[in-house]
């Protein structure tokens, strides 16, 4: 029986040899394995089908006839449509008869587009025709080397399309159907879709089971006849917010008024305080109008927008993350809110006193400075005037131990110059530079300790903020270490989804990340286990591959011996005594950690169940 299942497998495999899954996004610049369907031997052209979905722009079957330079009575029968003038809803799947064929190396389906405004390639490609070729393919064809477009041109437009090999028709599929993928598209999804069965699917792209698929991108539906679509499938729907929906406080406007002023003076006190806050708004409001212009006053209100230190936007669903609800385990935010925050307000003749006047000596990382103010010492972090209030605004919602404290802020004299902000400085510095310094190694239980402490802070953004965030950022050098070896996560607020920032620019980082900009909490799970990684073997890795290397061996393939010794020789030389079970326990959590696909990553809850034993 097994052996029968084996044959089956192998020969299903074999029979879609040619053609595999690209996951990178449609406007990616680069080239890869799968950005489009290679020829094979058995025939060099057939009539296929692609879908594409109407949008605002081509609404109806006369548009998208139009676009495809077909008559749209081809399509209406096709479709189960009567009038070519129907108002389609935009993402109504639309069918179209296609023909494929070789051209050199690749299989296309021809067809010329003429722009209609001053564009883009990677617009053409990934908006007009909805990622069904990626948009260097559009470029190199057009022998163009920049992405701009003007109204007018003609365009060859070589969509992806592949016809079914020897094998693939000898199992009687007579179709590859080229789909482009959008947000909420699992392969059960499309199986259900079209009436096939998941594994044939899984197959023709060469896709693991319970692999993730993402949107901007194409997948091959094989099928045996002219396809049925069944639109009643149900997508799942959207994320579950991952927080209660804010209904416990209610805080009349007024004194969301109160507080945003607070904010301006530099001062924000959470309601538990409200009568402390009064007397603190006079006493700052009016010394904050003597002492600003009016007009800056005005820019910060202006500018004083709702928390998203980066919003998570998830390809995942809830229930497939397997998170449970993180309700139980989190207060409301508006009562976290600035339970406790205030920010001092620096001149920068007090941060140039504390710094040296900014000498080389105290600046630790490219645009940070360690100082002393009042005897205690600080991170001084210089940023652009813009880019404070979002950082600011983000602080005064969060408060947690886990996580890096906004102390003070100071601003330039004008909107040109640099701002900073004051953070406090925990004694040990960066996490990079306890794990490099040779001096004194960190004991084991102080590892699993700071372990814990990123993953409960983690835990803290994912779960208990709302609308939940992922930090994008987490690596070693914006991880710091108080004096009693408890950690804290820095640089929360400066990261954007879309790109990377300071602190993120060098690293392992997920692969969804660098593709897609896929920014969901995932991609937080990764980055912690790289930092697993870096805290158990004290290494620095730059691109993941001699880590990716070294915990092969978790995988199996060694002989139980050789599997302990592999362990320690991976291990920091400098650790001389630890448990080797825990340290198994990590290195194994942190592999899990950096799997490829982030749907195969734990979820920080898993985590923290994990860690929470060992500390
Ligand atoms: C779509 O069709 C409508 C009416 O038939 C027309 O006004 C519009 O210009 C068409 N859009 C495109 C992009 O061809
Ligand atoms: C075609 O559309 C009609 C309504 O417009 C519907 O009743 C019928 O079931 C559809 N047929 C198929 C095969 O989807
Ligand atoms: C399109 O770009 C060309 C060249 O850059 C320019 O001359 C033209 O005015 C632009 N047309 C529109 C409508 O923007
Ligand atoms: C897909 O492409 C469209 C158009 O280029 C873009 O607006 C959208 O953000 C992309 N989606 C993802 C998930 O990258
Ligand atoms: C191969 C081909 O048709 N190339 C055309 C692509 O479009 C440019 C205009 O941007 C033409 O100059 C090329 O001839």
């Amino acid at each position: 029986m097994v052996y029968l299942c084996l044959l089956i497998l192998v020969s299903l495999s074999s029979s879609y040899a040619q053609q595999f899954y690209d996951q990178s996004d449609c406007g990616v610049e680069a080239s890869n394995s799968g950005s489009r369907y290679i020829c094979n031997m058995f025939q060099n052209s057939c009539q296929t089908f692609l879908v594409y979905r109407a949008n605002p722009n081509f609404q109806t079957v006369s548009n998208v006839s139009d676009l495809f330079r077909m008559d749209s009575d081809q399509l209406l029968g096709l479709n189960n449509l009567t009038s070519p003038s129907e108002e389609l809803k935009p993402g109504r799947e639309v069918i179209i008869p296609i023909k494929c064929s070789c051209s050199g190396q690749y299989f296309q389906a021809s067809f010329s587009y003429t722009v209609l405004q001053n564009t883009s390639y990677s617009e053409v490609a990934c908006g007009v025709f909805e990622g069904l070729l990626k948009s260097f393919t559009l470029k190199e064809e057009n022998m163009s080397q920049e992405n701009k477009l003007v109204v007018g041109t003609e365009l060859l437009v070589p969509l992806r399309c592949a016809c079914p090999d020897k094998l693939a028709s000898s199992s009687g599929v007579k179709y590859l159907v080229t789909y482009p993928l959008i947000e909420g598209d699992r392969p059960v999804i499309l199986s259900q879709k079209f009436g096939i069965s998941p594994e044939d699917f899984l197959s023709v792209n060469h896709l693991a089971t319970d692999e993730t698929v993402f949107p901007n991108t194409t997948v091959l539906v094989p099928l045996r006849a002219a396809p049925e679509l069944n639109f009643n499938i149900q997508y799942s729907p959207p994320p579950a917010p991952t927080l209660l929906p804010t209904i416990a406080v209610e805080k009349s406007n007024r004194n969301a008024k109160l507080i945003k002023k607070l904010y301006v003076a530099g001062s924000v006190v959470g309601f538990s305080l409200l009568l402390a806050a009064l007397i603190a708004f006079v006493i700052l409001y009016r010394r904050a109008l003597r002492k600003w212009k009016r007009e800056k006053i005005m820019s910060f209100t202006a500018l004083s927008s709702p928390i998203s230190c980066s919003t998570v936007r998830s390809p995942f669903k809830s229930s497939q993350t397997g998170r449970s609800s993180p309700i139980s385990s989190c207060l409301s935010p508006d009562i976290l809110a600035g339970l406790k925050y205030s920010l001092f307000n620096y001149s920068i003749e007090e941060l140039r006193r504390a710094t040296r006047d900014f000498n080389e000596e105290n600046k630790i990382g490219s645009q940070a400075y360690r100082g002393i103010i009042n005897n205690v010492e600080v991170m001084i972090k210089q940023m652009r005037f813009e880019d404070t209030s979002h950082v600011i605004d983000v602080h005064s919602k969060i408060n947690h131990i886990n996580i890096l404290n906004l102390k003070a802020v100071s601003y330039g004299e004008n909107h040109m110059s640099w701002s900073y902000l004051v953070f406090e400085f925990p004694s040990n510095g960066c996490l990079r530079g306890c794990l490099s310094s040779p001096s004194s190694p960190i004991k084991w239980h102080w590892r699993t300790q700071i372990a814990f402490d990123i993953a409960t802070g983690l835990h803290y953004l994912h779960c208990c903020t709302f609308p939940s965030c992922a930090h994008l950022g987490i690596n070693t050098r914006n991880i710091f270490v108080t004096a009693n070896w408890r950690a804290k996560l820095s640089n929360i607020g400066t990261i954007s989804a879309e790109g990377f920032s300071e602190g993120n620019d060098k690293g392992w980082v997920a692969p969804e990340y660098l593709l897609h900009r896929s920014a969901s909490e995932k991609v937080d799970i990764f980055a912690f286990g790289v930092v697993l990684l870096e805290l158990i073997s004290a290494r620095e890795d730059i691109d993941g591959k001699s880590f990716k290397e070294s915990i092969k061996f978790l995988g199996g393939g060694a002989s139980e011996g050789g599997f302990l010794e592999q362990l320690r020789s991976f291990m920091d030389p400098q650790l001389e005594d630890y448990p080797l079970a825990e340290a198994l326990c990590l290195a194994v959590l942190a592999k899990a950690c950096v799997e490829d696909d982030p749907l195969h990553r734990p979820s920080i809850d898993d985590i923290m169940k994990v860690l929470a034993r060992m500390v």
